[in-house]
């Protein structure tokens, strides 16, 4: 097979957002397009020349298109050694645990995480480099910079390698390794976890649903819940991984996991109910008749992390995203260790995680995680959560309800405004950006303004300093809101809005989330006019 260098001109659109290249299929299928965004990673990373890399997806549409472009591309770079999923497949997490596991030089995760797919849906690649993790922003950023002038790419010409049988091969002077995407990963689990104790838990009569939403989860769910801990097939919804996610949203939300919901909220459901996105990186957690919010997710889990054996020594540290709320800081004060906030997106934690500062942090966009891998891990969500709950032996309403009544209970929602006209949403972020200085000292009902900033991040291990990461605003009482852009949609801009209010008063710990909010959405609705300057009269999404 004969190298080729392809000419080509730079693409103007390809900064990563917060989590890789995110775009419609069609900007993908461009001439060019994928190509050009590969070379680039190639080009930065020069360890790749010589060394291993790990390629896969979530098995959207254009994962097996986009596959073998790699391929074809890592041979023609001088890489060594690809191993790659069986058909191209891997969950997020699992391509994470497998750089680190074989030690290669990095991976090409694909996937637009929780953005719908198909033909007409949105196709995304990212880079994590040799600790597993989503590269760093100044990696990121190179890539992005030799993105805006590169000239040319290279590749094999007309090479093509079967994917779907595990086993070794040549492409060009490149091995190709198939292997398992699910039983590494279900390895890790098994040892992480107290499989006994959860199998026995499930065995004396206790049920649990567990909604893959059509996603690649539902392989790695069949071989942890059905194959090594006894759930029946029953316990798993929507199992069957499929390109365009079932013509569904594959966001674990309230929306688009409705049935889920229902599930959980009838009269006699199951005892424990959960769901992953479309990459197996995110989950949410429910229980009887109550949903659990992912910031508190990860507050539960750390505060009873010594349950689990993987983390019965004692935690090191804790991290969260600066607009996940702050009941994980309270678990780490009980506990007597640091804890950090860090702007949104997973690869904030990798350098923390590295340097054995924090065994465990999460997200509010339903991502929690321990150093086990440096991803966001559903399924270990997922796990973590029935070893306490088989430990403890009590409901999840009970476990919540204790918990507030230690720690106080964060009420925390988020408010999307999606798909807002980019001016639009840019001169809603300035309309408060103008107000920081004169905000602090300024009440509104029972609230008074504390502090009104715009959140820079000083990486302690790194030094790196990311400025503008989002706006918050404090008040005396402890309560805030903070707004911020995503970085993950593919149209328009989305407004982030997120409302918290603490509460440790122990007769209204048990109250009703959005009614807890609403005066804190009333005030952060006035100061950030998000209404009129949106033309929008509500939130297109809470949750
Ligand atoms: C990604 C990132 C997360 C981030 C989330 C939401 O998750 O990995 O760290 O919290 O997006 O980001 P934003 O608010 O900018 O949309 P995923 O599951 O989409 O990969």
């Amino acid at each position: 097979m004969e190298m080729k260098v392809v000419r080509t001109t730079p693409f103007k659109d390809q900064k990563p957002g917060t989590s890789g290249l995110r775009k419609k299929v069609s900007v993908f299928q461009q001439a060019g397009y994928l190509e050009n965004f590969v070379q680039s990673i190639f080009d930065v990373v020069e360890d790749l020349r010589g060394g291993t890399i790990v390629i896969g997806g979530d098995g959207r549409y254009y994962n097996d298109v986009a596959i073998q472009i790699i391929l074809s591309m890592a041979a023609a770079n001088g890489v060594k050694k690809a191993i790659v999923g069986q058909n191209g497949l891997f969950s997020t997490p699992a391509v994470s645990h497998i750089i680190r596991k074989y030690k290669t030089q990095g991976g090409i995760v694909l996937s637009a995480s929780h953005n719908p797919g198909g033909p007409k849906g949105d196709f995304g690649i990212k880079f994590n480099g040799e600790n597993g993790g989503p590269a760093s922003e100044s990696v990121t950023n190179a890539i992005f910079q030799n993105s805006l002038k590169i000239d040319d790419y290279k590749i094999l010409d007309k090479s093509k390698i079967e994917l779907g049988v595990c086993g070794t091969s040549k492409l060009g002077d490149m091995e190709v390794e198939i292997i398992d995407p699910v039983s590494d990963y279900a390895d890790l689990m098994e040892s992480l976890f107290d499989f006994n104790a959860i199998r026995d838990w499930l065995a004396s009569g206790r049920t649990m649903r567990f909604d893959a939403m059509h996603a690649i989860t539902g392989s790695y769910a069949k071989a942890v819940f059905v194959e090594r801990l006894g759930a029946p097939e029953t316990a798993l919804m929507n199992a069957t991984p499929s390109p365009d996610f079932g013509g569904a949203h594959p966001d674990p939300n309230p929306v688009y996991a409705k049935d889920l919901f229902d599930t959980m909220f009838a009269d006699n459901g199951p005892d424990f109910g959960a769901a992953s996105d479309g990459d197996g990186d995110r989950n949410i957690i429910l229980g009887r008749g109550i949903f659990v919010s992912p910031s508190d997710s990860v507050a539960v889990i750390a505060a009873n992390a010594h349950l689990v054996p993987a983390y019965k020594t004692g935690i090191a540290g804790v991290a969260r995203s600066m607009p996940t709320s702050a009941a994980l800081d309270r678990v780490a004060e009980k506990l007597g260790i640091e804890y950090f906030e860090t702007p949104t997106g997973w690869k904030f934690f990798g350098n923390l995680l590295d340097a054995g500062r924090i065994t465990i942090c999460g997200e509010e966009s339903a991502g929690t995680s321990s150093d086990h891998v440096r991803e966001k891990d559903g399924v270990w969500a997922v796990l973590a959560w029935l070893n306490i709950l088989a430990v403890r032996n009590m409901s999840v309403q009970n476990i919540m309800l204790d918990h507030w009544k230690t720690y106080g209970r964060n009420f925390y929602a988020r408010h999307d405004y999606e798909g807002v006209e980019v001016e639009k949403a840019h001169a809603v972020m300035e309309h408060i950006r103008t107000q920081l200085d004169t905000l602090p000292g300024q009440s509104f009902g029972a609230e008074t303004v504390k502090f009104a900033d715009s959140f820079t991040y000083h990486d302690p291990i790194d030094g790196s300093v990311s400025e503008n990461q989002g706006l918050r605003i404090g008040f005396e009482s402890g309560s805030r809101f903070v707004v911020r852009l995503s970085g993950t949609g593919t149209v328009g801009a989305t407004l982030r809005l997120y409302v918290e209010k603490y509460v440790t008063d122990p007769d209204r710990l048990n109250d009703d989330n959005h009614t807890a909010l609403a005066d804190i959405v009333t005030i952060a609705e006035k100061i950030t006019d998000i209404h009129n300057l949106t033309g929008r009269d509500k939130a297109s999404l809470v949750t």
